[in-house]
């Protein structure tokens, strides 16, 4: 089953919604197989966030990442990582819709609340940058069985 790296980024974590992402992806039917609070290195920020190395704001983003816990997540499903981006909305807020987290709950981009994979690799770089393999959790629920 295909796995996401998801995250709530320090705006989220400093705002209490932590608990309100987790209630939406479990809502949906998605299974949480790790999960934990963490303050972000300089040197995690900047692999994690390296295709952007060259951008403007590149500079602004790792002392964003770092300068507060994040809650980092990796969630199980069918199309997660797609239907993930989905329920997160666009980029930037002032153009997600409402009904995504971005859109419910980000005003500005370089505060969007929240990370998540853009595509397979990406999700399997990440999850491998933020979690050792023992951190992840297998196990299976009943309830499953009424979602597939
Ligand atoms: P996403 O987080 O939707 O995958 P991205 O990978 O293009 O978006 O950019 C990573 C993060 O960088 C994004 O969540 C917020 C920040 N960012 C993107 N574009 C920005 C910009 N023009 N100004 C400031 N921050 C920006
Ligand atoms: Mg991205």
């Amino acid at each position: 089953m295909e796995k996401t790296f998801l995250m709530v980024k320090p705006d989220g974590v400093q705002r209490q919604l932590i608990g309100e992402i987790i209630s939406r992806f479990e809502r949906k039917g998605f299974h949480l197989v790790g999960a934990k609070l963490m303050k972000v290195s300089t040197e995690l920020a900047e692999k994690h966030y390296g295709e952007h190395k060259e951008r403007p704001f590149f500079g602004e983003l790792v002392q964003f990442i770092t300068s507060s816990p994040v809650f980092a997540m990796v969630w199980e499903g069918e199309n997660v990582i797609a239907t993930a981006r989905q329920m997160m909305g666009s980029t930037n807020p002032k153009d997600a819709l409402p009904g995504t987290i971005r859109g419910d709950f980000g005003v500005t981009v370089s505060k969007n609340v929240i990370h998540g994979s853009d595509s397979p690799e990406s999700a399997e770089r990440e999850i491998g940058l933020f979690f050792k393999q023992e951190e992840l959790v297998e196990y299976t629920k009943l309830i499953n069985d009424w979602i597939y």
